[in-house]
């Protein structure tokens, strides 16, 4: 494959037999289980690649932990040099990386230039940060004493990944901890490794020039749960960072806290937005259209449930059915199309499972759902995106189904949309679409969305990299990105320094 070749991840005759990383001089070939690679556009096989087994997992924590010491001593503005060099190699590949993650997880060309966008953006944040990390001092009870704080790296840090964000989730956990000074493990999921491959070249590449850098600051190991597992016992990674199902964030989290290590999670999102008879039903549609089927709906912040006032439910229905009837739905590197495939059969099964319990529940199909035949992508699963009308209480639309389908609710009243919204064990991102202030203030207060992410007129996806990223409840609680989501890659240490000739004893204690 051309564009493979191109990116310099490691070839053997069209076939990918590269499989964990371990910095540029010392690349290993996996020598675990056999992985196949498909692409979800026709489900050709475009990489055979090994997992890391047991004992290359084991080096790639001995060697980052090796790496950290290092790295912690490098001046975070130096440690910042490096990562805007990255930046702007990544920026140079942004076309092929872009053709790289559609070709290995159907999103459409669009989104991944944004995704790989998303990586560039925060290696910018990461520079920037670097000159900023900045602690408090604090006045002292005590005469002569000063109190502060400091934020020093914190320790080899594993990143755990999902499909649909195959770089852009790395990027925002890699690039600031590098910046705060630890050292990465990734492990990409068993569905997109290569584009973790291509990531890891581009890092190798730009450690050439950098060769005061420990060249295992970052490593990729390929693999299933077992790699995972092994990676959140260990105690020498300190913060394991993981995108995914609520399932799997709670092993992680288990695993985790079971050696009492700190766990970063960013796990499902059930995401509504709430239309209110005051609202631009035009912009609103258009925010709709983007949230509900972009990424063909496999976005965590993808929307998948919208919660209309009755006056205008039938309205913007209509508008959404004509806009829903003219979708673009097909090969996800034809600029013409705006719907690609899910990333494989188990995900279009389990679409089909969500509609009829959807059904069975009184639901009713106002449009789509059903499978898309493309010509010539036959072993592609394409889907015509669904909305389904619905009750608040069904069952159903308490869980995440990751694909295009968007429930319907009416309310009736104000109080009654926020208690629908916030009903869901999930809360990750929330949207209201007004004008009326009261109401938009209100969905943003302390009684209003529970999610970490609540928009004023915007959808639920495409949140920049400026702001913290992640959600409450089930979604596991844990902000990266922009904000202050640094600290999360660095341990705080509170000093107290006495410059005087006495030692008086906090709180008024006399001791002898
Ligand atoms: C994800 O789906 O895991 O806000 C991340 C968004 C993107 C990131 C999504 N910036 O939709």
């Amino acid at each position: 494959n051309q564009l493979i070749d191109q990116l310099d991840i490691y070839t053997d005759k069209n076939a990918i037999t590269m499989a964990a990383v371990m910095g540029s001089n010392n690349r290993h070939e996996g020598d675990g289980d056999p992985l196949t690679v498909r692409s979800p556009i026709d489900g050709s096989v475009i990489g055979q690649l090994k997992m890391a087994s047991e004992v290359q997992v084991e080096q790639a924590i001995a060697h980052a932990r090796e790496a950290f010491l290092v790295l912690r001593t490098i001046p975070a503005p130096k440690r910042g040099e490096f990562i805007r060099e990255l930046g702007n190699r990544f920026r140079k590949q942004k076309q092929l990386l872009a053709e790289l993650i559609t070709l290995e997880c159907g999103k459409i060309l669009q989104e991944s230039l944004g995704e790989v966008q998303e990586v560039i953006d925060i290696c910018d944040f990461a520079v920037g940060l670097s000159r900023q990390l900045h602690g408090l001092t604090i006045v002292s009870e005590r005469p002569d004493h000063r109190m502060m704080e400091q934020w020093l790296p914190l320790g080899p840090v594993a990143v755990i990944s999902a499909f649909n964000f195959p770089m852009a989730v790395w990027a925002w956990n890699a690039m600031l901890a590098i910046v705060c000074g630890d050292s990465v493990i990734w492990k990409p999921s068993e569905k997109t490794p290569l584009c973790a491959l291509a990531c890891q070249s581009i890092i190798d590449q730009t450690l050439k020039e950098f060769p005061e850098m420990p060249q295992a600051l970052s490593q990729v190991v390929v693999g299933d749960h077992v790699v995972g597992a092994q990676l959140t016992h260990d105690t020498r990674i300190p913060l394991v960072s993981a995108t995914g199902s609520v399932v799997m964030g709670k092993k992680v989290a288990q695993a985790v806290g079971s050696r009492l290590g700190r766990s970063l999670l960013e796990l499902g999102g059930n995401n509504g937005m709430i239309v209110t008879p005051s609202a631009d039903k035009e912009l609103a549609l258009r925010a709709i259209v983007f949230s509900a089927v972009g990424t063909c709906g496999q976005r965590c912040t993808s929307l998948r449930r919208l919660i209309v006032h009755d006056t205008i439910t039938d309205d913007l229905l209509g508008r959404l059915v004509t806009t829903y009837s003219h979708l673009p739905i097909g090969d996800p590197m034809d600029a013409t199309k705006l719907v690609g495939p899910l990333i494989d059969e188990q995900a279009f099964e389990l679409m089909q499972i969500a509609m009829q319990q959807a059904k069975q529940a009184g639901g009713k199909l106002i449009c789509g759902g059903e499978q898309v035949t493309i010509e010539g992508k036959e072993g592609g699963f394409y889907v015509a995106p669904a909305i389904i009308e619905i009750n608040a209480e069904a069952a159903v639309i308490k869980r995440e189904t990751f694909a295009p389908i968007l429930y319907v609710i009416r309310y009736q009243d104000f109080s009654q949309a926020i208690s629908i919204h916030n009903g869901v064990p999930q809360g990750l991102s929330s949207a209201i679409f007004t004008t009326d202030l009261q109401e938009a203030e209100l969905f943003l207060s302390v009684v209003g969305s529970d999610c970490g992410l609540a928009n004023v007129n915007i959808g639920t996806s495409g949140a920049e990299i400026g702001g913290a990223f992640g959600g409450e409840k089930e979604t596991g609680g844990g902000r990266e990105s922009g904000s202050d989501a640094w600290k999360n890659y660095m341990r705080r240490t509170t000093n107290t320094i006495n410059y005087g000739n006495d030692i008086p004893l906090a709180q008024g204690i006399t001791f002898g």
